[in-house]
């Protein structure tokens, strides 16, 4: 009597075969957005785009509310959790891997140090920088789920945090709809 174990294996085979099929087809998300909404007492508020290239994320962030003619740090934080009126239930820089804080052209910094949009003078910015030391949501620092944070004052670069003052603005990173504009 073979049929058993030919059975069983032929059912492991199909096991595995569907297996890496699902692993293959999953859909790999490759967009991702977050709305910012302003802490007690500010006005910050606007969309940043996330966007998987390659290696590479782009970040395209469009804000309001900001103070004229002034930089503003601008930084992905630990948690997708903006629930507290300061923001700081969002906790502290994205940064798996240890590094020290930094401004984006600095070899050494937090996965989530994005910089410093500058505001115009009616107090909105665009801001876009590609990184590549994030991920939407592969295995490299993913940033799905985490928080977006905007503050006060400008990112000097300086340790621990960058001197940027209060969080003005929150947002969390969510799955992008790729058809929205
Ligand atoms: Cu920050
Ligand atoms: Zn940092």
């Amino acid at each position: 009597m073979k049929t058993l174990p030919l059975l069983l294996a032929m059912s492991a085979l199909c096991f595995t075969g569907s297996a890496l099929l699902r692993a293959a087809d999953a859909p790999v998300i490759k967009q991702a957005v977050a709305v910012l909404h302003p802490t007690a007492g500010n006005h910050c508020h606007g969309v940043v785009r996330f966007t998987q290239d390659g290696d590479s994320v782009k970040v395209v962030a469009d804000l309001e509310g900001l103070t004229p003619g002034q930089k503003h740090a601008f930084h992905i934080h630990q948690f997708g959790d903006c629930s507290s009126p300061d923001g700081m239930s969002a906790g502290g820089h994205y940064n798996p891997e240890g590094h020290k804080h930094g401004l984006p052209d600095a070899q050494e910094r937090h996965a989530g140090d994005l910089g410093n949009v500058q505001a115009d003078n009616d107090g909105k910015a665009h801001y876009e920088i590609t990184v590549n030391n994030v991920s939407v949501a592969g295995s490299m620092n993913p940033i799905l789920g985490r928080g977006v944070i905007v503050h006060g004052k400008p990112d000097d670069g300086g340790q621990p945090v960058g001197n940027a003052g209060p969080r003005i603005g929150c947002g969390v990173i969510g799955v992008g709809n790729p058809g929205a504009k």
